[in-house]
């Protein structure tokens, strides 16, 4: 009797199986599964990858082949060709042979099986959920880790005094930041935001900066990320808007920090209530045009029937080829009339 591997080519053989006797009538054992032995007579003697594992590999020879599924990726059963992915909100380690999400409080969302991180700005979660944050409905804004989107969104602020104009002008509250307070963009792509720590280690402690790097909304520190305190101005404030009035700031002016007066002041007009007007105006218009041929031959009925009501006190009307010959009628319509063909 004889396996695959028996006598004489047992290398060449290897993993294989038959079942019949002699050479060369080998098989080799499907995907998912690997077998060593040297004198198989059966496919019971391929082993399965577990669960957790997946390989594609044909005619394997060894566990080694049985690969542990990628991150976010699973394999529940024994045997398996290939892992499967995790469905969206759902996260694996490697290896996994189920997915799961985190349950998060409110105002965090799910980053794997086991950790929670806060909403990104303009998203949020208002209950404990497996499920990731939702962005917030048009016109309605929210920080960083919120429950509930608001209208809170700050006023803009018009700038005035900076050595190059381009830093002057009006800003509108983009987002809110890691330290809850919002930052600002002009209409030539310049910020002016909080930072804690401009340089990340400690240095430089809660400046309001201006600046043409846009900030993080989740960084703590170091807000663009530079690792310096590189910007074009900045004054020591932990004002949770930028400070208004007319403040002393440290400007970048022809290459050296100067002491500038720096004018800031509240806008109460801001782009969102302008553009919302404009569509309500737009959309009644055009909802009176598109109703006109349906009102006004109502109107017009409902003029002839008052008419006919109120203003024959006696008469003849002819509708139809009908006479309606009126008498004493009241204000109301009520009275006697009498209708006859013509
Ligand atoms: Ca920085
Ligand atoms: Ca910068």
């Amino acid at each position: 009797m004889a396996g695959c591997g028996q006598a004489l080519v047992p290398r060449l053989h290897k993993n294989n199986y038959s079942d019949v006797d002699g050479p060369g009538t080998c098989k080799r054992c499907g995907a998912g599964k690997h077998s060593s032995s040297l004198s198989a007579m059966s496919a019971d003697t391929c082993l399965p990858c577990e669960a957790g594992k997946a390989s594609s590999t044909l005619g394997a020879t060894s566990e080694s082949t049985c690969v542990p599924c990628q991150v976010n990726t699973f394999s529940d059963s024994l045997s398996a060709e290939l892992c499967t992915p995790c469905t969206e909100g759902t996260f694996s380690l490697e290896g996994s042979s189920t997915c799961s999400a985190a349950t998060c409080p409110a105002g965090q969302e799910p980053t794997s099986s086991t950790e929670c991180s806060p909403c990104q700005s303009n998203t949020f979660s208002s209950s404990n959920s497996t499920d990731l944050c939702s962005p917030c409905p048009t016109g309605k804004f929210s920080g960083y880790g919120a429950v509930e989107c608001l209208l809170d969104k700050p006023l803009s602020i018009i700038v005035s005094g900076m050595c190059l104009s381009i830093y002057d002008g009006v800003y509108q509250a983009k987002y809110e930041t890691a330290s809850r307070r919002w930052y600002y963009e002009n209409d030539n792509g310049m910020f002016i935001y909080f930072d804690p720590t401009c340089d990340g280690s400690g240095g430089n402690p809660n400046l309001w900066i201006v600046d043409n790097s846009e900030p993080s909304t989740t960084a703590v520190n170091d807000l663009d990320g530079d690792s310096t305190c590189t910007f074009a101005g900045y004054i020591t404030s932990t004002s949770m808007t930028p400070p208004t009035g007319t403040n002393t700031w440290k400007i970048l002016c022809d290459g050296s920090w100067t002491d500038v007066p720096i004018t800031i002041t509240e806008s109460d007009t801001t782009e969102t209530p302008d553009t919302i007007l404009e569509s309500i105006l737009i959309v009644s218009f055009l909802t009176i045009l598109i109703s006109l041929p349906f009102i006004v031959p109502r109107v017009y009925v409902m003029c002839l029937r008052f008419a006919r009501r109120n203003q024959f006190s006696k008469g003849k009307l002819i509708i139809d080829g009908r006479m309606t010959i009126y008498r004493n009628l009241s204000p109301s319509g009520k009275g006697i009339q009498h209708t006859e063909s013509v």
